[in-house]
């Protein structure tokens, strides 16, 4: 279609080999435990039910994963779609149920994260749920004496660290609403994202270690906050002793405001639907989406899948990969681990450091059992060969997981093999920061099949639409489609309505209103598994990471020399797609290698390291749309030598002849 948009795919590749899963996980693990106590014969006829009554299901999901202050009395209101609200007049606390009713219950001395830092001669160091618990509440006393008050947004610039889960679980406690923003962000996206929501305190960390190095971050959050006049306070972590730049009066050392503060703090009472956090992620235009997050609905998405899917129980030593600053790293490092009072791993820096060995060596020295990465790891360690995993001990390992990206079965085969011992199932779980957990995965108990997410869970009705809103025949690939909503699903768009309806909600409207519109494609094969095969929109998948092709391009533009970008992914077998750029120059500037180095560099300063293009090429014009919209699509398809396919909406339909093949 010309507007780049999917059209219907038939499944072109077909699945055979099928993976069961161990006979002892299958009928032990927790979801097939819950099945048999309500009598489900199959693991078919549990989900269909589950979908069917799904208000019911995720009633009792949230009576059995969530403590409530004061007990809901409706599950989900949809009177004013698509603004759904679940768990009406429900009091709660997203700290309480992470971390303060484990400590009622007498488990404070559970280890809550095991912390490696990434140099090698830095001590490793456990963080009990009793020192958390102390901690964040001399934090939570440390940000009200800066006045901080219930529903202002505090942004979180921070690396990888325990502190960085308790800076979260104060803006918790207190009911103010955290924005992480990933520590590698350049300044400039960090300041983007602390305007739009108004930070009126930062949080960041004098520096990080990267490859063994520290590294300063301090400069960069204050190049970051120059503009921003909310921010009153921004409080650093010291964690590498860098000397940092210092703005008296409105910066604040971590440890001297929580050293001075009392440990008691009386947990806010929060309405289920009153905000937790906000997190940005790519949209079309480019201008990051913030998107907002409430405490009811959250207490219960990470907590049930990571019980369900993950199979967590209180003998499992878990380690997920992802940053904190991610969605995976919200649902997955921190809140749903946390709320089933888990121990979890957590590991500061690179899997090259200080070589390929070491997190096979972390999962040796911790005894890791359920283990949960991104494709795009799993490629990079496939490519430096086997002996690496070979020289350590895996055999803990029982479960594995993957997110962010297809798995590729060549990928998946290895990972089963190397991490997993060629017995531990794969739950590939397909979500969004939008969704808040895992929505299609395999249960512990499913037969898997390489490259597949196989079928959405309990809860869920996800399923594939026509552009017309009918559901498609199995073998046949459309748009993903939640036709009812889920209690951790986003709520709103940060201050931005307009985009919310138009991105999720108006594509089906007519039709079915109500109906969220996911941004993927996917088809099921004959037997019902699914395969996801990516984005509708312009966003760029690379290394897992959301960028949108608009936000490169306009990096691009910037540049003193440049005109015009276009901005395309091409298919890369590490990173899943690499940046690939497009650029006209001004009149009279000169094509050179020298400049295309200084264009990338340019992309590394203004957005950070994940969004530098692979190649630059020159081009002398770019096809265009009649209204001036590039057209990406038709770029990618003769850059990689495919058929352009329809044309007919070019104003300018030689420019084609100009896209190189790449
Ligand atoms: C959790 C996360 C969401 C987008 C999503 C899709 C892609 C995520 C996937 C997957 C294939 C999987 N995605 N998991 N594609 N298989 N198992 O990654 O959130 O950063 O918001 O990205 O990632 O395209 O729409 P987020």
């Amino acid at each position: 279609m010309a507007d780049g948009k999917t059209g219907t795919t038939k499944v072109l590749m077909e699945e055979t080999r099928i993976f069961e899963p161990p006979k002892a996980l299958a009928e032990n693990c927790n979801a097939w435990q819950w099945a048999k106590k309500k009598g489900f014969k199959t693991e078919k006829e549990m989900r269909a039910w589950c979908g069917e009554h799904y208000l019911e299901f995720w009633d009792e999901m949230a009576k059995t994963y969530a403590d409530w202050y004061e007990p809901y009395t409706q599950v989900m209101d949809d009177s004013e779609k698509p603004y759904f609200k679940w768990f009406i007049g429900g009091k709660i606390n997203m700290f309480y149920n992470a971390v303060e009713r484990h400590i009622k219950a007498g488990k404070g001395k559970r280890v809550a994260y095991h912390f490696i830092p990434e140099a090698t001669d830095q001590p490793e160091r456990a963080y009990t749920y009793q020192e958390i618990y102390e901690t964040v509440n001399k934090l939570a006393n440390g940000l009200k004496s800066l006045g901080v008050k219930k529903g202002d947004r505090i942004s979180i610039y921070m690396p990888m660290l325990p502190e960085t889960v308790m800076a979260m679980l104060a803006c918790a406690k207190i009911g103010a609403i955290h924005s992480l923003v990933f520590s590698g962000f350049s300044s400039k996206g960090f300041g983007d994202r602390v305007q739009d929501c108004e930070a009126k305190v930062v949080f960041t960390a004098d520096g990080f270690y990267r490859r063994g190095k520290p590294m300063p971050l301090k400069p960069q959050a204050d190049e970051g906050v120059k503009d921003a006049a909310s921010v009153k306070n921004v409080i650093v972590l010291k964690r590498t002793g860098l000397e940092v730049p210092w703005t008296e009066g409105r910066d604040v050392w971590f440890h001297e405001l929580v050293d001075k503060q009392s440990a008691d703090c009386a947990t806010e009472v929060m309405d289920a639907e009153e905000r937790l956090f906000i997190l940005y992620t790519s949209g079309t235009t480019g201008k990051p989406k913030g998107i907002e997050h409430a405490h009811g609905g959250y207490c219960v998405g990470p907590a049930y899948t990571c019980k369900w899917v993950f199979d967590l129980n209180e003998d499992d030593i878990y380690w997920c990969t992802a940053d904190v600053g991610w969605i995976t790293g919200h649902s997955y490092v921190a809140y749903g681990p946390l709320c089933l009072g888990i121990t979890s791993v957590m590991y500061e820096g690179s899997p090259d450091y200080p070589d390929f060995g070491r997190w096979y060596k972390i999962i040796q020295d911790y005894k890791v059992t359920v283990f949960y990465t991104a494709p795009t790891a799993v490629r990079m360690l496939m490519k430096q060969g086997n002996e690496w995993p070979e020289k350590f001990d895996r055999s803990s390992v029982r479960l594995l997981g993957s997110v962010g990206e297809p798995l590729n079965p060549e990928a998946y085969i290895w990972y089963r093999k190397y991490f997993g011992n060629e017995i531990s199932p794969i739950m590939d779980t397909w979500w969004q920061t939008e969704s808040g957990c895992h929505v299609i995965s395999p249960l512990p108990m499913t037969p898997c099949k390489p490259g597949s997410v196989a079928y959405p869970l309990p809860g869920f009705n996800t399923t594939i639409y026509d552009e017309e809103g009918n559901e498609v025949p199995l073998g046949e690939g459309g748009n993903i489609v939640n036709p009812t909503p889920w209690p951790s699903m986003l709520r709103a768009f940060y201050k931005d309505e307009v985009r919310y309806k138009k991105e999720y909600w108006d594509m089906y409207w007519k039709v079915k209103p109500g109906t969220y519109l996911a941004g993927d494609k996917a088809t099921r094969d004959k037997d019902g598994y699914w395969f996801v095969q990516g984005r509708i929109d312009d966003v760029l998948s690379v290394a897992g990471h959301r960028i949108a092709n608009a936000e490169v391009e306009s990096s691009l533009v910037a540049h003193k020399d440049v005109a015009e970008a276009a901005v395309i992914g091409k298919p890369d077998e590490i990173k899943g797609e690499a940046i690939i750029a497009f650029v006209i120059l001004k009149e009279g500037v000169k094509t050179s290698d020298d400049l295309a180095k200084a264009l990338k560099t340019h992309v590394r300063t203004t957005m950070g390291p994940l969004a530098i293009p692979a190649g630059v090429y020159f081009v002398d014009d770019l096809p265009k749309t009649r209204s001036g919209k590039i057209m990406r699509r038709v770029i990618k398809a003769k850059a990689l030598g495919n058929p352009t396919g329809d044309t007919s909406a070019l104003a300018n339909p030689e420019a084609v002849d100009y896209i190189p093949l790449i």
